[in-house]
């Protein structure tokens, strides 16, 4: 059987990735930062503060994945301005530290970094799709950690030999999201007001984006697919390669609800910074994996509504 670890597999989409790794027969080790993830479909969970090098060596010295999906990371751009050192040091020198204990490993695993299609910045609709060629413009402290934990994976790479394949993840949705990212907050707010009494108005920010949005769990597909069949020290745009404007994704919300609800736009939750388009060119995953995304944005709309609806 081969075995997988993802590192931050407790967050997000490490708790999909590790169903869906389960499912095709891997045996799968998550960790957490300061505990074990618990309710994760996985054969193991641990602890790992990814900042403790000693500790990330002894956890893939015991391991011993074939595969290793790096997913651990301080995530929010918007964090990421609050806690500048605290984001360079996890995404950056926690990157380190698994490439060096994975160099001295008799056999090291094949690395799958994830970074976010945050690290091209804001680009014009000249520059859209955006191709992985297109040179990172980053535009906040989050962006430049995953474009240095890029160039450092690729200097890995080419120095030790090591399988490093990076990814650049485009937006991606769906049930258990924090309310910090715009779908899922739509959906709490939705799923809020369905329970209350009187006026029901959804406060929004800027509505014209468009964004690439895809399911997680294609997503996840997708980086399945990329650690069995993508090229060793290439970078992939991880996305549907469609854009759909925010106001649209609102709209299907709405649609799915019973409640009539009224829509408010507030101007302090817009981003000082916001490109009105952002789409990925996903010929070289396509063309690599033969991934193409199965569930349509209205399922996902659907259960991260519904997943509110429980959990409020
Ligand atoms: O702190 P925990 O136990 O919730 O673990 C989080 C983990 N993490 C760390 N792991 C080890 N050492 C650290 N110092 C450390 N700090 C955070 O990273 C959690 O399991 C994971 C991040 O999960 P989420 O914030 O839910 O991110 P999401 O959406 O799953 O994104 C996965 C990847 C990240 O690299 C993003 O930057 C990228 O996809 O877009």
């Amino acid at each position: 059987m081969k075995r997988a670890l993802i590192l931050g597999g407790g967050g997000f989409v490490g708790r999909y990735l590790a169903a869906r790794l389960r499912r095709e027969g891997w045996h799968v080790t998550v960790t957490g930062s300061r505990a074990a993830p618990e309710g994760v479909d996985c054969d193991e969970s641990a602890v790992l503060d990814i900042l403790d090098g000693e500790a990330v060596a002894a956890l893939l010295e015991r391991c011993a994945p074939d595969a290793l999906f790096h997913l651990a990371a301080q995530s929010s751009a918007a964090l990421s301005w609050k806690e500048p050192a605290l984001t360079v040091d996890v995404n950056i020198k926690g990157t380190v530290h698994l490439l060096e204990a994975a160099r001295k490993m008799a056999k090291p695993p094949r690395i799958l970094l994830v970074g976010s299609s945050e690290e091209y910045g804001s680009v014009t609709e000249a520059e859209c799709p955006i191709r992985e060629e297109q040179t990172p413009r980053p535009g906040n402290i989050y962006a430049a950690s995953k474009v240095c934990q890029e160039m450092i994976g690729s200097l890995y790479a080419r120095a030790y030999g090591l399988d490093v394949l990076c990814t650049r993840s485009f937006n991606h949705i769906g049930p258990g999201q924090a309310a910090d990212f715009v779908i899922s907050d739509f959906c709490r707010q939705t799923a809020l007001l369905e329970k209350g009494e009187g006026e029901a108005v959804i406060r929004v920010g800027n509505l014209s984006a468009r964004r690439d949005f895809t399911d997680v769990r294609d997503v996840v597909r997708a980086y399945v697919l990329l650690m069995e069949k993508g090229e060793t020290g290439a970078v992939y745009n991880v996305g549907r390669g469609e854009a759909v404007a925010v106001r649209e994704m609102l709209d299907m919300i709405l649609s799915l609800s019973p409640r009539e609800i009224r829509v408010e736009v507030d101007e302090s939750r817009f981003r000082p910074i916001d490109a009105p388009l952002n789409v990925a060119d996903t010929r070289r995953l396509r063309e690599a994996t033969g991934w193409t995304p199965e569930i349509p944005l209205r399922d996902t709309v659907r259960d991260t509504l519904n997943f509110w609806r429980k959990n409020i």
